[in-house]
């Protein structure tokens, strides 16, 4: 399934950095947005996923929100999250830039993670700021306010036409721009700026590995497309580091 040139990339690389998407959580039972399984067709995220739907009909968007933390809360990490925690203790440097906003990476133990469109478990208030957990969100009206200035309340995720969070996006740019080997996994790599790091870790000399059950935007560009699930292909990928590791002590 890896070719030679992977293989001894992997054997000799410094710093390796992954793009994930919604896919690597999908074995994990969380739907993706797009692509074959995506379950969100009945809403484009595009009509959602933004401010002025929000204040708009606030009571919908909080109700796909409530439902999907209640979905997220339920799931565990998989064997691709679980693969690419254990694979960043091999590289000197190793970062996960993430789409996702579902925390899985982090139960997974991964370390070095930038979060580039939040966190589905963190909440604040749109007029002062004020942070909520879910616990009292969970307990709150359909659209909760504010228990301190009595606006609304948001879930801490990048909607479209939002900025990035600032420090993990440089972070990413940086991160993208030294690595090696750049793994685009699990992202249909249609959403902008995220979908632009692997062009510029190809640009500054990146070896580009898209995996994915389907091609995406980005496999015109990938030295190597790994067509299957991240949670079958990770794991193999893995063994492939552990593999090049002993060979190196023999
Ligand atoms: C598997 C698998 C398995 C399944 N194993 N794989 C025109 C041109 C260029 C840009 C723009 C434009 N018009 C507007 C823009 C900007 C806009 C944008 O990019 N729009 C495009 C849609 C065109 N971007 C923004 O607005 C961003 N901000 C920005 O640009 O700021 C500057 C600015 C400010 C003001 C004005 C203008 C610019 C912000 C983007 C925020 C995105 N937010 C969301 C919602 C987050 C909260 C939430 O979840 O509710 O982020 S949208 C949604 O898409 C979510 C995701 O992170 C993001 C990316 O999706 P992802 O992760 O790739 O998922 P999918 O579903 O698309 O793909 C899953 C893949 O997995 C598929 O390929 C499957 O095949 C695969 N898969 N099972 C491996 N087992
Ligand atoms: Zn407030």
């Amino acid at each position: 399934m890896f070719s030679t040139q992977l293989k001894s990339k992997l054997q000799g690389a410094e710093s390796v950095t992954v793009l994930t998407g919604a896919g690597i959580s999908a074995e994990s039972g969380v739907p993706t947005f797009r692509g074959t399984d995506g379950i969100w067709k009945k809403f484009k995220p595009e009509d959602l996923a933004n401010f002025d739907s929000f204040i708009r009909n606030p009571q919908l968007v909080w109700e796909w929100y409530k439902y999907r933390k209640q979905l997220i809360g339920s799931i565990q990490p998989n064997a691709g999250h679980i693969a690419l925690a254990e694979m960043e203790r091999r590289f000197p440097q190793f970062a996960i830039i993430t789409q996702s906003i579902d925390n899985r990476h982090q139960r997974a133990g991964s370390r070095s993670i930038y979060e580039l469109h939040g966190n589905v478990e963190r909440n604040y208030c749109i007029g002062c700021g004020k942070s909520f957990t879910d616990a009292e969100i969970m307990r709150m009206d359909k659209a909760p306010r504010c228990t301190s200035c009595g606006d609304l309340v948001r879930p801490d995720v990048v909607w479209f036409g939002e900025q990035l969070p600032i420090d993990p996006w440089e972070k990413s740019a940086s991160a993208a721009e030294r690595a090696e080997i750049f793994f685009s996994i699990g992202t249909s790599a249609v959403v902008y700026p995220a979908a632009s790091l692997p062009l510029s870790a190809k640009r500054a000399g990146a070896y580009l590995v898209d995996i994915n059950v389907e091609r995406t935007e980005r496999s015109p560009w990938a030295e190597e497309v790994l067509l299957g699930r991240s949670g079958d292909i990770l794991p193999m990928l893995l063994e492939l580091c552990r593999s090049n590791r002993l060979s190196e002590h023999s």
